[in-house]
This record gives C-alpha cells, structure tokens and sequence, in this order.
C-alpha cells in the first residue's frame, strides 16, 4: 500500500484510539501514552527534525547555484514575498470577519476569571530583519535559525554559482549531498505511520474534551476559515495562476499536509513538503527550496486566520468594541509578526499575544482558548505548508517563460 495511504488510516487510527481510550479507560490512556504513544511521535519527530537543517542549507544552495542567473533568483524572491504577504493579509482578514459576523465570543459564556496568560516575546521585525545575516552559520544551524540558514545558503549557492568551474567539484558534492539527503527523507518517511499514529493518539487523547464543548464554536470558526481559505485562496491562485486543478494538487500534496497536521510544526514538515513538491507537483528544486524554506519560517497563512479569530472572540468575550482602524492594526501586526518565527509547535500563541497587545485587548484572554489550541494547531499548520507548496508551484509555472530553470542533476528517489 502506498506510504500516503498508511500515513492517512494511522492519523484516522490514532484519533480513534485517543477519544475512545480518553472516553472510556483514561488510566490505560496515561500508560499507553507514555510508553508508546509518545515515543512513538518523539522518535518521528526527533528524525524528520534531525534532516531539517542539512536538507534546507544543501537544497538551497544547490537551487541558487543552479539558478541560470541571479536575476532569476531576485525574479523568484520578489513574486514569493508578494505571495506570502497577499495570502496572509487575505487570511486574516477572513478569520476577522468570519468572527466578526458569527460571534463565537457574544455566545455561551466563558469565564474570564482568574485567566492568566504569561505571553512570551516574539521578536521585533525590526531585529529579526537586522539579524538575517548570521555572524556565525554553524552558531545558525546548530540553533535552527532558519532565516540565518537560508540567507547564507543563498549567499554560498550564488558563490558557487558565480564561481563556476572553480567550484565545480564542491557543486558535486553539494548536490550528492542533497541526493543523501533526499533518500534519507524517504527512509524516515516509511517510520511516518507510526509516528503519525503515536503523535495522533497522545495529541488527542490528552485532549480535555470539556475544552472542546465550551469552546466548539470558536473552534469551528477557526476551522471554517482555514477551509475556506485553502480551497478558495489556494485552490484558486493555482488553478488561475498555475493552470493546475485544485483537486489533483491537494490530492498530490495531501501527505505532506498529514504530517504537518501530526507533527503541528512546520519546519519539522519541510523535507516531506519539498520531496513532495519536486516529485509530485513538479517544482523545479530552486524554485521549491527557495520557496518552502521561506515560507515555513515567515508565511503562515493558518496562523493568521487563527489570529484573526482569536482576537475578535477575545475583544466580544472581553465586551471590547474594534473600530476599524484597530482592526487594520490588526492585520498588518498579523502580517509582520509571522515573519521573525520559525514554524514550530506553539508559535501561533507568540504572535497571537503581539497581535492582542498592538490593539489593547488583555493577553491573558488567551488562556480561555489555551485548551483546544494543540488540536487547532495541527490544523492550521497543515495550511501554512499548503500555502508555501501553492506559491512554489505558482512561482515555477509562471518562471516558465523566462526559459526553463536549470538545476544540476539530482537523482530521482522515488516519491512518497
Ligand atoms: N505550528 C506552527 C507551524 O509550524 C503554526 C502555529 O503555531 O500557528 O506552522
């Protein structure tokens, strides 16, 4: 059975497993949870991580060098950051409205006693901006600071590039790098299932499902939001743009969006999201390790319309009127604070306390969704990548007619 299929009926098994033994034997639960269901996910997700850094310095130096002239690459960098920004503003703006018309903070009641949120600080654009260039890559890589780790990949990939037969043979050893690289993406992959089973089962299972009723309707607005911002924002910006049907690229990039919905990280999905990319969906691997890298770390799409959500049901439980001009601080505050964090589990809350702090709304309106926001997690990061995947494939069709992209040959594994 192919991998995608297992990958699918473990995430189905894991929630089934969860709720039922959460329901009916919670002691079980806790034993399973802790001798097997959490190493489980642990050791998937301790291997898909451990390929995180190598895959995105080796893969983004081999597209620039392969670029056929840095032109390309500004061409490339300008048309992706006008992506991201235009889909992360369009999905915040769906979960303000969405909010703002159902009203899930002015239905039920929620007790706001008590409610205590220690927010952490997320960093300024400003020092993120400023400290892109890394004053030592291997400090970068051994810390996962990916915008350093792409910035000085780039900078190799266009030395290389402009050295051309000088460097030859490190070209060569770059790209079996990256081909190393590649094949232990798909050795990993085949632990996916269990893994995704174990990560599943404890995520679910440890799920207070009280947290769940009290909050089902915030919980729904966020998920109709993420929904409709994939098939409508997605889908049709690959259809129009990429000429490709909305059904055949999320079929295509559907196993990538299980293990973003497993592992709630997007860095963690990286190697997955780009192997499925150049082999399922065709990108040519300087647009996809250009692109997806990128994107992991500041385009965030579900995270923004989680944000959009959360702060309008915080302003209606906290009876906090928004003018519209807050609500316009809103979005860019949304916008610019996904761009300084790394997609990884939890971040969403991070830039959730900057967004609520731009406007005058208390922080500690975050703990009354604290409970569900693991579940919403998966969710909305299973769209992050979604969005990343939908710019590289529009990136690469519309580089088409600036002549085909070169890319030094890099052997074919097979696909997931
Ligand atoms: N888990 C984050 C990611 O990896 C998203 C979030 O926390 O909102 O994209």
């Amino acid at each position: 059975m192919q991998l995608a299929k297992k990958i699918i009926i473990a995430l189905i098994l894991g929630a089934v497993v969860g709720i039922v033994l959460n329901l009916t034997a919670p002691d079980l639960f806790e034993t399973l949870n802790t001798y097997l269901f959490f190493p489980l996910g642990r050791i998937f997700l301790n291997l898909i991580n451990m390929l995180v850094v190598p895959i995105v310095f080796f893969s983004i130096t081999l597209g620039v060098a392969g670029l056929a002239d840095p032109k390309k690459l500004g061409r490339i960098g300008l048309k992706t950051i006008l992506f991201f920004l235009a889909t992360t503003a369009i999905a915040i703006t769906l979960g303000l409205t969405l909010a703002s018309v159902i009203q899930p903070g002015n239905i039920g009641s929620f007790d706001t006693q008590g409610a205590e949120y220690e927010a952490n600080e997320a960093p300024s654009i400003a020092d993120t901006l400023l400290n892109i260039i890394p004053t030592n890559p291997i400090r970068a890589m051994a810390e996962g600071n990916m915008l350093q780790i792409i910035a000085f990949s780039i900078l190799v990939g266009f030395g290389i590039s402009k050295l051309g037969n000088k460097a030859r043979s490190l070209l060569g050893v770059i790209e079996q790098g990256n081909s190393l690289l590649m094949y232990l993406v798909n050795l990993v992959m085949k632990f996916a299932p269990y893994g995704t089973f174990g990560l599943i089962a404890s995520a679910i299972g440890s799920q207070g499902f009280d947290a769940i009723q009290a909050m089902f309707l915030y919980m729904s607005v966020v998920l109709l939001a993420l929904i409709l911002h994939a098939i409508i924002t997605y889908g049709g910006a690959v259809w129009l743009f990429a000429k490709i049907n909305p059904i055949t690229f999320f079929r295509k990039f559907f196993p990538a969006m299980t293990v973003a919905f497993s592992t709630s990280s997007s860095n963690a999905t990286l190697p997955v999201s780009m192997d499925i990319a150049q082999k399922r969906l065709k990108v040519p691997e300087p647009v996809s390790s250009f692109v997806q890298p990128l994107g992991a770390t500041i385009n965030m799409d579900g995270t923004a319309i989680m944000q959009g959500v959360a702060t309008v049901f915080i302003a209606q439980v906290y009876s906090e009127a928004l003018s519209f001009p807050e609500l316009l601080i809103i979005v860019l505050t949304a916008v610019l604070a996904s761009i300084g964090t790394a997609g990884v589990p939890g971040v969403g809350l991070i830039l959730l306390a900057m967004v609520l702090n731009s406007v005058g709304l208390p922080v500690e309106g975050i703990a009354l969704i604290l409970g569900i926001d693991r579940l919403l997690d998966m969710a909305r990061t299973a769209v992050n990548i979604t969005g990343d995947a939908a710019c590289a494939v529009i990136v690469a069709e519309t580089e088409k007619k600036h002549g085909d992209i070169s890319v030094p040959h890099v052997k074919e594994t097979e696909s997931l």
